[in-house]
């Protein structure tokens, strides 16, 4: 069978207190535990790097911008990349990204793919950016809008020892047209991270099905677009906030071949079976036959 062994790499929380140097520190010896449990790629967290900063409001921006990396790898990120060349596994990380484009400098909550050689292969920008700019009263703070654009690369695919790999960062996993994008765009896996507090100040009666509304997207998207998915949660007390765990690597059956159990830096792995596809799509799932794409036209007007 063709297959790629995932690791999904969950870590714990990243206070705002920690260097850089210590969080690399943690996501190297991450991918150490993830290449001597036979994995041939791994994925971090959505902002990997730094502690989840939207739930706060900030107005300086020479604060907000040391929660955003510059270039990447950059000096304190580099070792990460060398670990990749040494380990000969790639890996997803998810980290806060300044651009200077179309004459601006530009903020973007951001997933790069690298290769096993340490080399950039592809990157994508979260499409779906919830939350605020400001804080709404009586409600969580989730500042995700003021401090970042919504995406603007597309769902792209990209090729990772011949696998077909696409990303999603965290509110992504909620939306259908995530998956159905990544599918359409010839995605094989999806690589996702997350950071998802706990608390729902918005609807505190649903509060008990934070982490079913987790797992429910993720695994109808990995069935009705017959694609593996794994994802990859920042957990644990972060800053005072309970961010939830439950990283998970799902299979185009749509069962959980593997998940996490604790709330701290972990790492699951699974031997992805490629093959499957094909078969999930002989079952029901034909798209070149059975879509609809002419009757669907509603879903891309605004
Ligand atoms: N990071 C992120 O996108 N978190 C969101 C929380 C939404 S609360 C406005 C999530 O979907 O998990």
């Amino acid at each position: 069978a063709r297959c790629l062994t995932i690791a999904v790499a969950q870590t714990g929380p990243i206070q705002r207190s920690a260097s850089r140097a210590e969080t690399v520190d943690r996501l190297v010896h991450l991918l150490e535990q993830a290449a001597a449990a036979g994995a041939e790629i791994a994925v971090f967290p959505e902002m990997a790097l730094t502690t989840f900063f939207p739930r706060w409001r900030i107005d300086d921006q020479a604060q907000i911008d040391a929660f955003f990396e510059q270039s990447m790898p950059g000096p304190e990120t580099q070792r990460l990349y060398a670990a990749a060349t040494r380990l000969k596994v790639g890996f997803a990380l998810g980290y806060c990204e300044i651009a200077g484009e179309d004459g601006r400098t530009r903020h973007f909550n951001t997933m790069d793919l690298v290769g096993p050689d340490g080399r950039f292969i592809g990157r994508y920008r979260k499409m779906h950016v919830p939350g605020s700019s400001e804080p709404e009263d009586g409600t969580t703070t989730h500042l995700e809008r003021r401090y970042f654009e919504p995406g603007n690369l597309g769902f792209p695919v990209f090729d990772y020892r011949g696998v077909r790999v696409g990303m999603a960062i965290c509110n992504d996993r909620r939306w259908p047209e995530t998956y159905r994008m990544l599918c359409l765009n010839g995605a094989e896996v999806v690589l996702l991270g997350y950071n998802t507090p706990l608390l729902l100040d918005e609807a505190p009666a649903l509060a008990h099905l934070r982490m079913f509304h987790n797992h429910l997207p993720m695994q109808a998207g990995a069935y009705q677009n017959t694609l593996w998915v794994a994802a990859a949660a920042k957990a644990g007390l972060e800053d005072g906030q309970a961010l939830i765990g439950g990283s998970c690597i799902i299979a185009p059956t749509g069962e959980i071949a593997a998940q996490a159990m604790s709330l701290g830096d972990e790492i699951i792995v699974h031997r992805a079976d490629l093959d499957l596809i094909e078969t999930c799509r002989k079952v029901n799932f034909n798209f070149a036959l059975y879509r609809r794409p002419d009757q669907y036209r509603r879903i891309s007007e605004p």
